[in-house]
């Protein structure tokens, strides 16, 4: 049974129509599904339908009510086991990027439009036409973990039963596959073994390379309830960074990047000599022998940590019987991702810590159908419902089922082999689908260059506009998050429906229609004849069955006999769910899906980051992810309200690093490593370790071309999992020689060319920042040209001598653009600014609010919209004086609460200063 909650107070957020530019096949606004019509007219909700988030995997319920202008409002589903009515604040943005702008609507093939009769032939025939070429493997996929289950089936289908290859990889290679790997050597299949309750069950919860309060913000939410209901719970935070997540942390481990197979190496030599070794689990262990002289011989020093904090961890975690560890990328993504998975499996094991209520190790998964791509078989190296390629038996079994002309014997290309072999024309026709692989994976530029070079691709996006739409052949238009059907399951096995809220737009088809389709015109017809997802679903389920007789986990026979009306009903359900099992946890009984039934240790010793520092590569390179923002922003860069918080690509920096590199706060670095190069905005932070840096993943060609870090990551993987090292590269860095920088605000989308630019929507248009090393010779001219503003009237004020040049566009007296040049990264109020546009009559050349308009700051609270300089302004009137009572008098923090430790922070920041003036 889930704990029930109280319930976020979640609102229905606000929605905008469709906005900016039109893309060249726009639709009108949509009207919404027939079905979610009540047919009472305007200004009356429509009925909510009840659907899971698009984002990560937790998988929150989400009730989505289409407004009847093509947009819609949502709400928590306070109904759904994983989130009992919270959202976190892109789960409350979601109707705001529903919005049609960008949006693909028909074919394209060579960037022209085209029917689907054409585009569709077209694949057909280059895929059979490439196969009689160069055979099976000549061909391949690169899928993704948001796509549904049912999507991903006839993807898996396609490739590995009909066409014959094992060519299909997907995104979840760089996300997940470190986690498979260690599941399925210490447990024989890739299970999780616990629950979200087990959580807040926990009275120890570790996090290890894992910001829970941005990626997994809910359950993060759930575990802060839990620790407030309950103090004496205990949490363990295990970073290089002091992230967000430390704010509900006892204790936070600094530690060394890829430290962390010797921290749980000397964990498990703790377990055994301070008696927490479960002798009773045991017995039903292999290696434990091998994995404790493995890890007693570890070198503790490898972690980084003063010997005072990893007694501490110690001693807390062999003396708490009820320990969680979740793990994430910094543990995945690392070239001993797999190893770090076992050595924390072994702990857990060892000490019989799993399968039982409060305890177990537990990773997190990403994508919103990360886990379903795993149990469908979409890795190179799987089959469908956790049987294996490699396995004979499991092979002749799939392969009888689908009435498989072909079926490899051997796994494909794992996705850094796959374009490295599309790079060298091994693979002649590329199909991507729902994923930005050219800015996505390690050594990007790289990657954007042989998807170029390859003869036929083939892209799936709701976008033309992507780095890697721009590269495709054929680019075919998909239905998105609140259009289509279908099933995802989330981190705890949790089986949810996503519902279509709103009608296709334009032409979008389904992916696993698409996929069909170009299966039939391939010529299998009868095994790609699907009329509904329903129906894909009932024949995976029955596949199922055929796992749960070779004695595996994922069975969910008992779904195989659902009718379309009851899946459409269908309630979240967590698997398996068979004739003997439903639900719960596994390996608490001992009973393992190894061949011997039994759990194993694996020996494992710390090994350092693949990529060596030196050659003037001296500073270490972390990676990741910011709170309002969804990988590489197809989707959250629409919500202005997201765009907000961290609105350009960023390099984080220690203060004293940022001295020694000649770094000024808020200037540009440029970083470069043996494969690329980028440039990024300096964030100075003390959050930090010396001699490592950080920067998110999202930025891209659209959104900011030098931002895009994965250029600077080498392509080098796990051994076992080959899941790339995303978190250690090896770089140099140094100012970048801007001779000018701009901030500039228009109503219309900006076309920069500049070295740096970067770009984000706004309320009533767009934010842009530019820097360069020569600036234009005629401010003016260039500043029409970006703004596309030939004939607006301009207000200017200039001081050549000092650099200065300010701009202010209009057309009948509204605001259409401004720029702010100065020779030093420009000093004005964004927020202000950006909000200025389209109104009359402003003053807006002082870069500033007026004395009777209050500067509400940077804003924190993105779904209330309350700035930096507001709560500051509450807490030093002293009013409000902690995380709550700042809720009370601003509102700030109280609806998805995602930003509540930035104000906590921000409140520990300003006491502070109090305290010392
Ligand atoms: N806001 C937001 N949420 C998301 C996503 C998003 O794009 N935006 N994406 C979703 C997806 S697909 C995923 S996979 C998840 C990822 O979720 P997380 O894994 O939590 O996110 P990351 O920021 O990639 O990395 C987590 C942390 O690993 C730390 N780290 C780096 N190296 C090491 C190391 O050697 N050891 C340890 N212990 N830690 C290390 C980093 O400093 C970082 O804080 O987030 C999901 N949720
Ligand atoms: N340096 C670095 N690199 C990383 C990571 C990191 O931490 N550091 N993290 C890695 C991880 S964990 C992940 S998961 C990847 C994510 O990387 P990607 O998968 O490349 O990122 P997304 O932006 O989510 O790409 C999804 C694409 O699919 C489109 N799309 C959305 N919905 C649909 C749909 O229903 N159908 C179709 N056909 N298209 C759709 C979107 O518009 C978008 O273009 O990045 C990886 N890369
Ligand atoms: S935590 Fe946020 S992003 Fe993740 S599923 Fe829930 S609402 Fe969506
Ligand atoms: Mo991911």
């Amino acid at each position: 049974m889930d704990r029930p909650l109280s319930p976020g107070a979640a609102r229905p957020a606000p929605v905008r129509a469709p906005d900016g530019p039109a893309s060249p096949a726009v639709a009108p606004p949509r009207s919404p599904l027939p079905l979610a019509r009540d047919g009472t007219g305007e200004g009356v909700a429509a009925p909510a339908i009840r659907t899971t988030c698009a984002y990560c995997g937790v998988g929150c319920g989400v009730l989505a009510r289409p407004d009847g202008s093509g947009g819609m409002t949502v709400e928590g589903d306070a109904d759904h086991p994983a989130n009992r009515g919270r959202l976190c604040s892109k789960g409350t943005a979601l109707g705001e990027t529903v919005g049609l702008s960008g949006r693909l609507l028909t074919p394209l093939v060579g960037g022209a439009r085209a029917s689907w009769d054409e585009a569709l032939d077209l694949v057909a025939t280059r895929f059979r036409d490439t196969i009689a070429e160069h055979g099976p493997d000549g061909v391949a996929f690169y899928v993704s973990g948001q796509l549904l289950t049912e999507d991903y089936y006839v993807a898996n289908k396609l490739m590995k039963g009909f066409i014959g290859s094992a060519n299909i990889d997907t995104n979840s290679r760089l996300c997940m596959a470190s986690s498979v790997a260690g599941h399925r050597r210490a447990f024989g299949t890739d299970t999780v073994p616990g629950t979200y309750e087990d959580l807040e069950l926990a009275d120890l919860v570790v996090l290890t390379g894992s910001n829970l309060a941005w990626c997994h913000p809910v359950l993060y939410q759930r575990i802060a309830a839990a620790k407030a209901a309950r103090p004496g719970m205990k949490v363990v935070v295990i970073d290089p960074r002091r992230t967000a997540s430390c704010d509900i942390a006892d204790l936070h481990l600094p530690i060394a990047p890829g430290g962390d197979v010797a921290l749980f190496n000397g964990l498990l030599v703790q377990i055994l000599e301070q008696g927490a070794v479960d002798a009773g689990f045991a017995a039903h262990l292999d290696g434990f022998g091998a994995a404790l002289d493995a890890a007693s011989s570890d070198d503790l020093s490898a972690t980084g940590l003063d010997g005072d904090l990893l007694r501490r961890f110690y001693d807390l975690w062999t003396r708490t019987e009820k320990v969680v560890t979740v793990y994430s990328q910094g543990v995945n993504q690392s070239s001993s991702g797999t190893d770090k998975v076992n050595a924390i499996l072994n702990c857990h094991l060892a000490a019989g810590r799993i399968g039982r209520p409060g305890m177990g190790p537990f990773s997190v998964t990403g994508q919103p159908n990360a886990m379903g791509g795993r149990e469908v078989g979409g890795l190179a190296n799987m089959l469908a419902c956790h049987m294996e390629l490699e396995n004979p038996a499991h092979r002749a079994a799939v392969r009888a089922f689908w009435q498989a002309p072909a079926m490899p014997d051997a796994p494909g290309l794992k996705a850094v082999d796959m374009f490295r072999a599309v790079g060298e024309g091994r693979i002649r026709a590329l199909w991507i689908i729902c994923t930005n692989p050219a800015v996505s994976m390690p050594d990007a530029d790289a990657v954007r260059a042989a998807i170029a070079g390859c003869d036929f691709v083939v892209v799936n996006d709701l976008t033309a506009r992507t780095d890697t739409a721009r590269l495709a052949d054929v680019l075919l238009p998909a239905t998105g998050w609140g259009e289509k059907d279908g099933t995802v399951t989330n981190s705890d096995r949790t089986i949810s429906r996503q519902r279509a809220v709103l009608p296709p737009p334009g032409e979008a088809r389904h992916d696993w229609a698409i996929l069909a389709e170009v299966g039939r015109r391939m010529g299998w017809f009868r095994a790609f004849d699907y009329a509904s997802p329903a129906e894909i679903f009932r024949e995976y389920a029955t596949l199922s069955g055929i796992a749960g007789r070779f004695g595996l986990d994922f069975d969910i026979s008992g779904l195989a006999a659902m009718t379309d009306s009851a899946f459409a009903a269908m309630e979240p359900v967590r698997w398996p769910v068979s004739d003997t099992r439903r639900g719960g946890r596994f390996f608490g009984d001992g009973r393992f899906f190894t061949p011997s039934g039994r759990g194993r240790l694996l020996p494992v010793s710390h090994r350092a980051p693949a990529v060596a520092l030196g050659d003037g590569f001296d500073w270490r390179l972390n990676t990741g992810r910011i709170r309002d923002q969804w990988h590489t922003m197809t989707r959250t860069a629409k919500s202005p309200r997201l765009s907000r918080h961290l609105a350009e690509p960023f390099l984080e920096v220690h203060p004293a690093d940022a001295s020694m590199l000649g770094l000024s706060p808020a200037g540009l670095a440029e970083i470069t490593s043996r494969h690329g190069r980028a440039v990024l905005r300096v964030l100075i932070t003390d959050r930090l370790r010396r001699g490592e840096v950080f920067a998110p993943m999202h930025w891209t060609g659209e959104t900011a071309p030098t931002g895009r870090v994965d250029a600077l990551i080498a392509p080098v993987v796990d051994p076992v999992s080959g899941q790339p090292e995303s978190k250690a590269a090896a770089v140099a860095i140094a100012p970048f020689a801007a001779s000018w920088f701009a901030f500039a605000v228009s109503a219309g989308e900006p076309v920069p060319q500049a070295d740096y630019w970067a770009r984000a929507r706004t309320e009533g248009g767009w934010r842009l920042e530019l820097a360069g090393t020569r600036a234009p010779d005629d401010w003016e001219a260039e500043a029409r040209r970006l703004f596309g503003l030939p004939g607006a009237e301009m207000q200017m004020l200039s001081d050549p001598h000092r650099g200065i040049t300010r701009m202010a566009f209009s057309e009948n007296g509204v605001l259409k653009a401004a720029i702010f040049v100065a020779p030093e990264p420009v000093a004005v109020s964004r927020d202000h600014l950006a909000g200025l546009l389209g109104e009359a009559d402003v003053p807006v050349l002082s870069g500033r609010p007026g004395a009777d308009r209050p500067d509400p700051g940077p804003i924190l609270c993105a779904c209330l919209n309350v700035g930096v300089n507001t709560i500051l302004g509450a807490i030093s009137s002293g009013g409000a004086l902690s995380v709550e009572a700042i809720g009370e008098a601003l509102g700030a923090g109280t609806n998805c609460g995602s930003c509540r430790p930035e104000i906590a922070a921000l409140l520990a920041r300003a006491t502070l200063r109090e305290a010392a003036e």
